[in-house]
């Protein structure tokens, strides 16, 4: 590859419009390498290069568009530049039809048998691509081409053939991971796994995505966009999942605050004073000095009167037989008044089958915890892959994940994401923190778990005020 392709490789990576980890797409599968391009409208000079080389690439006898059309939404600025340089008209294709006025899909003048061109940065399994062929088709628009900047090698160009479109493509994805890996960006090993998970991912035998389906609510990589709370109480079966995002919806909030306070007057307390702004209220009963029942029927009348769901932080790991004895006996009976409990799937699937046993009848529901929020955990990779596997199987009591990031496309499963405060940083015991956007927005979480950054501020109403604006409008930037 010519160097200066080479050198623009090297600066998507180094701008974040290709990043390598672990990204959830719509069907639920797991991908390793992430190809964003929205973020280049910030850097006009890359722009600019990467409209002549979409164009260049088109072969010569092959330039003679009447019109431009790109897919939306992220090929829209490239589409723009294009049109601009090339002095060639452009189309705008809607996602949806407006719902008032002359309900056009396709905006911008043309004229039957006029031939356009598609502009897409991504390909994966063509199908937005093919939306936007299908809506010109309709109003009499030829289209014979598409040029994308990215072709990830995952069937989409086979299929757009299928349909009579040539396809173009600036880079493959093994190019891209060539270049970063001969720039010693990344490893051999990583250069490995993406090529595996291509090959065993093409379009054909991803049995749950098909063409016209993927761009309704992902991006061109398949990445999820957010449904809203209320949409997703409705989808909910189990009582606690729904009652937990209709409260979110209801109170406008994805706070859940941590009351890790060590007296129960200091508990009522807080809760009294910050629970307009959160939907769960999240306890550890076992470091109460004055734990009584008292505490118990007092949480719940809390509950009852603030709308809030309780969720005991008690991250049962033990074997089946045990754990049950734990959340029914002891002090505590913890499974008489919290809604809520989580448990760590280390045991096996043994630990949520106990906790079953009793919570099941009584309507109550469990987190598993997928990923914790201190430097050096062991929950990670494979553990937390196969963590969404064993909620998944359960999934008439497990209704979602303590995480540090999206896991899964199912709305079903709520991600709580703890080590969150107004500031990123640390404690000095290993707790991490991140702010409630990049929570949100960024990893893609639902609701943040806060402690001390409300319960040992000084002005906690505040607090928990400031940290449910900023979660709540991360996830309506989401939506
Ligand atoms: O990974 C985790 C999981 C949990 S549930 N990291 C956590 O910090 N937690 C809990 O969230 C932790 O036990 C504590 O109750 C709360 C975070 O408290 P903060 O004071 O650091 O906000």
């Amino acid at each position: 590859m010519e160097s200066h392709l080479q050198d623009l490789v090297e600066k998507f990576f180094k701008i974040g419009c290709v990043k390598f980890g672990c990204f959830t797409l719509q069907s639920g599968m797991q991908t390793p390498i992430y190809f964003d391009l929205r973020g280049i409208v910030s850097y006009p000079q890359l722009m600019s290069d990467v409209s002549d080389l979409m164009f260049e690439i088109l072969p010569e006898n092959k330039k003679n568009f009447s019109r431009i059309c790109g897919v939306p939404y992220t090929a829209l600025p490239i589409a723009t530049c294009i049109s601009l340089k090339q002095n060639i008209p452009m189309l705008v294709k809607r996602k949806e039809a407006k719902d008032y006025g002359t309900k056009k899909m396709v905006e911008g003048i043309f004229n039957e048998g006029d031939k356009c061109l598609i502009i897409e940065d991504v390909v994966t399994s063509g199908s937005s691509i093919l939306e936007t062929v299908e809506s010109l088709k309709t109003i009499g628009v030829e289209i014979t081409d598409a040029i994308v900047l990215l072709n990830r090698e995952q069937g989409g160009e086979e299929n757009i053939t299928k349909h009579g479109i040539t396809l173009h493509s600036v880079f493959t994805m093994s190019q891209i991971l060539e270049v970063l890996r001969d720039r010693n960006k990344i490893s051999a090993g990583t250069v490995s796994s993406v090529m595996q998970f291509l090959s065993e991912n093409q379009v054909s035998n991803i049995a749950k995505k098909t063409d016209g389906d993927q761009d309704k609510s992902t991006d061109s990589n398949g990445i999820v966009k957010a449904l809203s709370f209320q949409k997703r109480a409705e989808l909910c079966t189990h009582p606690v999942a729904k009652k937990l995002f209709t409260c979110m919806a209801e109170k406008k909030t994805n706070l859940v605050v941590s009351v890790d306070l060590t007296s129960a007057s200091e508990i009522y307390d807080i809760i009294e004073k910050v629970s307009p702004f959160v939907c769960a209220v999240k306890t550890h009963v076992d470091i109460i000095k004055d734990f009584s029942q008292d505490f118990a029927t007092k949480l719940k009348q809390l509950s009852e009167k603030h709308n809030f769901v309780i969720f005991e932080d008690r991250k049962f790991s033990d074997i089946g037989s045990t754990v049950k004895n734990q959340y029914a006996e002891g002090v505590y009976h913890i499974c008489e008044w919290a809604h809520l409990v989580n448990a760590h799937p280390i045991p096996g699937p043994g630990v949520i089958e106990g906790l079953k046993e009793v919570g099941l009848a009584k309507n109550r529901a469990c987190l598993l915890v997928a990923e914790m929020s201190s430097a050096g955990t062991l929950a990670t990779g494979d553990y937390t892959k196969e963590t969404v596997k064993m909620a998944k199987e359960h999934e008439d009591f497990v209704i979602g994940y303590i995480c540090q990031k999206n896991l899964t496309s199912d709305p079903k499963f709520i991600h709580m994401t703890p080590g969150v405060q107004l500031h990123a940083g640390q404690d000095n015991l290993g707790q991490q923190y991140l702010t409630p956007r990049v929570a949100i927005c960024e990893h893609g979480s639902d609701s943040i778990i806060v402690g001390r950054g409300i319960i040992r501020n000084a002005d906690p109403v505040a607090q928990a005020k400031r940290l449910r604006d900023e979660a709540y409008a991360a996830y309506q930037e989401r939506l």
